[in-house]
This record gives structure tokens, C-alpha cells and sequence, in this order.
């Protein structure tokens, strides 16, 4: 067995004895490692983030895991069947959508997942700006294959958009509510922004890819001048740090279930849950599409999922895609 599977196997070792000593010598035996290789794995371990308790007579303890996304710590309590199951970490990328796009193309299954401690060129819609610094926040992309037509496509940023706030909501309970199309806000701050990117023919659909970047451990100093006064994050709406692992593990699991309600039952479950987590419908928008600015109330969205606006000439608009800024609430 090579250097990296009997580190793995120790790792496993100490997990499931999790808060109890194991000593060196019994390690060695079962595992039939020798004890100074042992050492050296343990050594390692720490250096990655695991905290391993050392003591004499009684041997090793697993103290606590890093909070970053080594594969096999996602997929230990991971609750999908087949949603992140293929993973692909890394520390640091351009753009997990970039990566994720690649992979499809040479053919990865549905269900891949790219994840990243840390963006260099993290990207939202029309070639913008997706800060992504290391460690502080959920950087990743999903490839689906959905069986749909093409103008079905949007409908996949509202079920993930749905997904992600029910996580955020399980895990935290903090009042996440969804922008339409592809913002998730606390109070009136972006705490999340969803890249889909498709590619397709007339027809039919090749693959999407759902980037998601969410902000969880950010302080107020991390974001740049121009984002920090419309952002927010976990930490600073809660005043302590949030672990990430088990709210990635979350979302991923909100997402297989949302993906599969989607594909077995249509948009309409998705349409109703998206209706009780928006804080869309109702308000004042403005809304910038590639035709025109439109001024109104935002009524409601339709089987499609498309944005219905109210103008003040009482016209209704129907919009499949745009931006939106909300007007605040007087
Ligand atoms: C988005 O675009 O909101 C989509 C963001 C998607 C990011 C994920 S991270 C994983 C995957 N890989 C990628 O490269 N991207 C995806 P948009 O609606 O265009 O919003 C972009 C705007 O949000 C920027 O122009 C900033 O004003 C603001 N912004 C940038 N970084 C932010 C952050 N970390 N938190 C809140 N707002 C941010």
C-alpha cells in the first residue's frame, strides 16, 4: 500500500475511536504499519489540520477535524446518493465554474462537484467579480445533465437558489431569503450569488453547471470597498465563526433532493417552495434586462419561472432573465 493509503488508513483508525487513546502499538499491529511510520502519518495528519493529542503509555487521540473539504471528510456523513460523490478539491483555482465546464466537456458524470478553498478569478454573471478568499467561504460548482428542454434552463438557479437557503436556514436558522433570480440576502445583504452556465444545442441540453459562492466566515475587512456595503456573511451575521463542512455537506444534500423533485415532478414544487424563501414578490424593483430598465412591483413568477413585473401604466412585463435591485422598504 503506498504512503498516502496507510496515512489514510491511520486517519480512519483514529476516527473511529474518535475521543478515546489508541496506542501506537496496537495501531501498528492491526494496521501493520510500522510505529515510526505511524508517527510520521500522525505528523502529517496535524500538519493538514487534524488535532491529534500525543501521550505517553496511552497513545494517540483524534482531537478535532480541519474544516476544509478533503474528500474524504465530505463524503464521511455525506447523506446524497449521488450528488458529490465524484469531488474534486482543490486549494486554490481560477474559477471552480471554469474547472467544472472542463470536466463535462471530457465527459464526468452528473453529480460532480468542484470545490476550492480559494478563487483567483471567481466570476459572477457578465464577466464580473466573485471575491473568494481562502478558507472563509463555500466555493463550488455542480455538473448536472437535466433531461429538459433548453428555455427550462433558468429554472435550475431557483431550485438551487431554494436548496441553498433551506441549508443555510437548517444549519443557522438566519432568515436567508432569495432575490430572483440568483441572489440569496440576509436583511437586505448578498450573502450568496449562483453562476449557471449551460451548454446546449437547439434542443437539447449538453450539461449545466450551477457555481455556487457563499459567504461564511468573511469578516467585515475581507470584502473590497465597493462589495462590503452590499454584502454580508455568515460570521457577521452571527457573531461567530460557522463551520463549513457540515453546511457544504447540507447544501448538498438540499440540492440532490430539490434536482430530483425537479426532474420527477416538474417546476411547480420548486415554483411553491421558491415563493415561501423569496423576499422578491411584492416589492418595488427595477429591473435591467437585455431589452430595456423596467420600473414596478414584482408580482409573482410563473410556471416557467420567469419574473412578472407590474409597471406603473399597470402593464405586466414578463422577464426570463435580467437584474433586479430591490427599492428599500420605506
Ligand atoms: C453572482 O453574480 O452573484 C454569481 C456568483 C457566483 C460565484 C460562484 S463561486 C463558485 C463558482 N465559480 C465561479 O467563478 N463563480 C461561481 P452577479 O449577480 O453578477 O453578482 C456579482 C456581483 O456581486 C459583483 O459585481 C459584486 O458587486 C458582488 N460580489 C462580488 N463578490 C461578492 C461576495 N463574495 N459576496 C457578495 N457580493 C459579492
Amino acid at each position: 500500500m503506498g504512503n498516502e493509503g496507510s496515512k489514510q488508513q491511520v486517519l480512519e483508525f483514529l476516527r473511529n475511536h474518535q475521543g478515546e487513546y489508541v496506542s501506537g502499538e496496537e495501531m501498528s499491529r492491526i494496521l501493520d504499519i510500522s510505529r515510526t511510520a505511524i508517527w510520521k502519518h500522525i505528523q502529517a495528519l496535524r500538519l493538514e489540520g487534524y488535532e491529534i493529542e500525543a501521550q505517553t503509555r496511552r497513545g494517540y487521540r483524534l482531537v478535532s477535524i480541519p474544516d476544509c473539504f478533503y474528500p474524504d471528510e465530505v463524503a464521511s456523513g455525506l447523506k446524497t446518493s449521488w450528488l458529490g460523490r465524484t469531488l474534486y478539491y482543490y486549494d486554490e483555482v481560477g474559477s471552480t465554474n471554469q474547472i467544472a465546464k472542463e470536466l463535462a466537456d471530457d465527459g464526468a458524470q452528473e453529480g460532480t462537484v468542484v470545490i476550492t478553498e480559494c478563487q483567483t478569478g471567481g466570476r459572477g454573471r457578465r464577466g464580473r467579480t466573485w471575491l473568494s478568499p481562502k478558507g472563509k467561504g463555500i466555493w463550488f460548482s455542480v455538473i448536472f445533465r437535466p433531461r429538459i428542454a433548453t428555455a427550462q434552463a433558468p429554472q435550475i438557479t431557483l431550485m438551487a437558489a431554494v436548496a441553498v437557503t433551506a441549508a443555510i436556514r437548517d444549519e443557522t436558522g438566519l432568515p436567508a431569503g432569495i432575490k430572483w433570480p440568483n441572489d440569496i440576502l440576509i436583511g437586505n445583504r448578498k450573502v450568496c450569488g449562483i453562476l449557471t452556465e449551460i451548454k446546449a444545442e437547439i434542443e437539447a441540453i449538453n450539461y449545466v453547471v450551477v457555481g455556487i459562492g457563499l459567504n461564511v466566515n468573511l469578516e467585515e475587512t475581507e470584502f473590497s470597498p465597493e462589495v462590503r456595503p452590499i454584502a454580508t456573511s455568515l460570521l457577521l451575521e452571527l457573531n461567530r465563526p460557522v463551520k463549513r463542512l457540515p453546511l457544504f455537506q447540507r447544501i448538498l444534500y438540499r440540492l440532490e433532493q430539490g434536482y430530483e423533485l425537479w426532474q420527477e415532478e416538474g417546476f411547480a414544487p420548486i415554483q411553491k417552495a421558491w415563493k415561501e424563501a423569496n423576499v422578491t414578490l411584492g416589492r418595488e424593483v427595477q429591473i435591467n434586462s437585455w431589452r430595456e430598465v423596467f420600473k414596478g412591483v414584482a408580482l409573482d413568477i410563473d410556471a416557467e419561472g420567469a419574473l412578472l413585473v407590474k409597471g406603473e401604466g399597470n402593464d405586466i412585463r414578463r422577464f426570463s432573465s435580467g437584474e433586479v435591485s430591490l427599492r428599500p422598504i420605506n
